[in-house]
């Protein structure tokens, strides 16, 4: 806390400093109001990066098989992104300092650009971003489009406002058949996911307000919402992915430290939207067998 306060302190005195000499150029004709947007450009720029280089606001430790692969393309991403940042906000400053107005200044002139130099920026711009992609492109589709591994624990997350709810198929493996007709979210539980509860699968169904998975084993994911769009988030396990009322979204991850990670919904959904957090136990096998045992056995 101590050391947020002092470096808030830093950047307000750097502020007013850049302001205060802004202010005595800008008296000064032809040096005044160019060099006060020089250093306050350059200023706003560096402090930007200086959030990004001090990593003040950062991912948490990754708990998860492909958080390795995640962290290393996020990392190349920012260095690069932030190398053309730099360059591009810099020069910035630059160019409104050096052409900054003065007594002695040519009539504007207005050109129509260079069509080279655009060409060349769209192009580059074009290869930065797909070749991104395409480096990213394998873990993410492998999570999306490939089955998940032989005996992956299933659970079903279902969205609504505001809160998650978490559905194991149970002994037989199969989820009950739900439908929206009977989802009823203010019931909570069974009825708020729409549990068909005649159906002969839904009876081992368990579906409860808070997930366990056990670790390092992959988990087989359904994403559902009951109304509108919803993001569900674990930044530790670095999975996010949308929940879309009507889909019904598969994906897979496996979780390789035991601990209580945060969930967050990411997608800004309604007034209790700040209200959709909850927390993912990932236990031991042992510990996630006894506690679904005894969720089966509250059922009886
Ligand atoms: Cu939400």
């Amino acid at each position: 806390m101590r050391l947020c306060y002092t470096r808030r302190r830093l950047l307000l005195a750097l502020w007013d400093a850049a302001i205060a000499v802004g202010k005595s150029f800008a008296a000064q004709e032809g040096w005044g109001m160019g060099l006060a947007l020089l250093l306050l450009i350059w200023l706003i720029t560096l402090a930007s990066t200086y959030f990004f280089v001090a990593k003040t606001w950062w991912l948490p430790v990754g708990a998860a098989a492909s958080a390795g692969f995640i962290d290393r393309q996020f990392t190349l991403t920012f260095i690069i992104m932030g190398i053309v940042f730099l360059a591009a906000q810099l020069g910035l400053g630059y160019i409104v300092w050096r052409y900054r107005e003065s007594s002695s200044s040519p009539p504007v002139s207005y050109s129509h650009g260079n069509t080279t130099l655009e060409v060349v920026w769209t192009l580059l711009t074009a290869v930065l971003f797909i070749g991104l992609n395409l480096m990213g492109s394998s873990v993410w589709a492998s999570q999306r489009f490939d089955a998940a591994e032989a005996g992956a624990v299933q659970v079903e997350v279902t969205g609504m406002q505001f809160a998650w709810y978490f559905r194991y198929p149970g002994p037989d493996g199969k989820y009950g058949a739900t439908s929206p007709k009977l989802m009823d979210p203010s019931a909570g539980g069974e009825a708020a996911v729409g549990l068909n509860t005649s159906d002969p699968a839904a009876k081992d169904d368990v579906v409860t307000g808070t997930m366990y998975l056990p670790v390092d084993r992959e988990v087989d994911v359904s994403l559902r919402a009951v109304d509108v769009i919803h993001s569900f988030f674990v930044p530790s396990l670095r999975f996010k992915q949308d929940a879309v009322p009507g889909l019904n979204i598969h994906m897979h991850f496996k979780p390789t430290a035991i601990g209580e990670y945060e969930i967050a919904c990411a997608e800004l959904c309604g007034l209790g939207h700040y209200k959709m957090h909850g927390v993912v136990h990932v236990v031991s096998q042992e510990d996630f067998d006894k506690w679904l045992a005894a969720r089966e056995a509250e059922k009886q």
